[in-house]
């Protein structure tokens, strides 16, 4: 706890290597992010949440780049941070990102990748828990990647402020067929790569989505961006910023977060109550589950049983 404490300390201060140290105990899950997270607590300030979330290879980190060296310009401090959903399969997609962000970070920012299998609550428990550490070293911006292909950038999409979805050019029949919950999660959708063919198909694609949705109070823009040689980038970044104004101006900022750091304790009490079950009567535990395993026993009445044993052999 004392270990806690003093790097707490360091982090609130936003020295960099204290930070990575944190973010290390993220990753690993367990007591000593616990002890870090209690120290921090609600000392977090208020960083600017950027999540952005496309397909493999959609031209994320070149754009996180490129966005993140606009802000460190102005003399934002920003940080950066990779989350990958699936880490035992990628290991190499992780090293690439760190060294394809090498001139960010050369440049002053801060960029980190991060595994999240140990964290409790999954993805979303990871980078939520990161972002907390970054907020509380005082960051201006914190950019999240994370590759979208399903539910993982939904997840993400719940850890930040604006969402910026990429499409990659031809993707335009899959903007049909799109999967409803990415456009739902988008702020702002972007076409990036949009030097190659078939750019204008998917912007018109995704122009008649948007002019079909029922949003009421922000309807996500449409941006072309070449990451590669920093085109669009600057109008990317004006449009995170009108996004981040109407979070302000509707109370919108405030909601989310509240809303979020909510969910975070039901997250956190429906995993540790799986623990003080399991702990409570582990043999009981091993039996009932392989009762429901072997079709002798429901679900929900294996789940009751064991939650009313709770205390019960203390
Ligand atoms: N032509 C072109 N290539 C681009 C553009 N942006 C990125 N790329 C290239 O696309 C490839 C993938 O870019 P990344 O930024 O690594 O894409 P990513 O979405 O982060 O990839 P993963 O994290 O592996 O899913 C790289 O070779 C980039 O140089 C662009 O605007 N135009
Ligand atoms: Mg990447």
């Amino acid at each position: 706890v004392d270990d806690a404490a003093a790097l707490a300390a360091r982090v609130l201060t936003g020295d960099t290597r204290a930070v990575a140290k944190a973010l290390s105990l993220v990753e690993e899950g367990g007591t000593g992010v616990e002890a870090l997270l209690r120290q921090i607590g609600a000392e977090r300030r208020a960083s600017r949440l950027i999540g952005f979330t496309g397909g493999f290879g959609a031209g994320k980190s070149t754009l996180v780049e490129a966005v993140g060296a606009c802000l460190l310009e102005r003399g934002e401090r920003v940080a950066v941070l990779a989350v990958d959903p699936s880490s035992p399969f990628t290991g190499g997609a992780l090293l690439g990102d760190r060294i394809r962000m090498n001139r960010l970070a050369s440049g002053g920012g801060f960029v980190r990748s991060m595994a999240t299998r140990g964290a409790l609550g999954g993805l979303s428990g990871a980078a939520g828990e990161a972002i907390a550490v970054l907020e509380a070293a005082g960051f201006d911006w914190v950019l999240v990647e994370t590759v979208g292909a399903g539910q993982d950038e939904i997840d993400i999409a719940a850890e930040v402020d604006t969402v910026v979805v990429l499409l990659p050019p031809g993707a335009g029949d899959d903007v049909q067929t799109a999967k409803a919950g990415l456009l739902e999660a988008a702020d702002l959708l972007v076409v990036n790569k949009a030097d190659q063919p078939g750019a204008d198909g998917v912007v018109a694609a995704l122009e008649g989505m948007v002019a079909l949705g029922t949003a009421c109070d922000w309807v996500p823009s449409v941006l072309r961006t070449v990451a590669r040689t920093g085109e669009g980038v600057e109008a990317l970044l004006e449009a995170i910023e009108s996004h981040q104004r109407h979070l302000d101006g509707s109370g919108r900022r405030d909601a989310l977060r509240r809303t979020r750091r909510r969910r975070r304790v039901e997250a956190l009490v429906a995993e540790l109550a799986v623990d003080l079950v399991r702990a409570n009567d582990p043999a009981a535990w091993t039996s009932t589950l392989d009762a429901v395993a072997a079709g002798e026993l429901d679900a929900y009445t294996a789940a009751r049983r064991l939650l009313a044993a709770i205390g019960r052999r203390a």
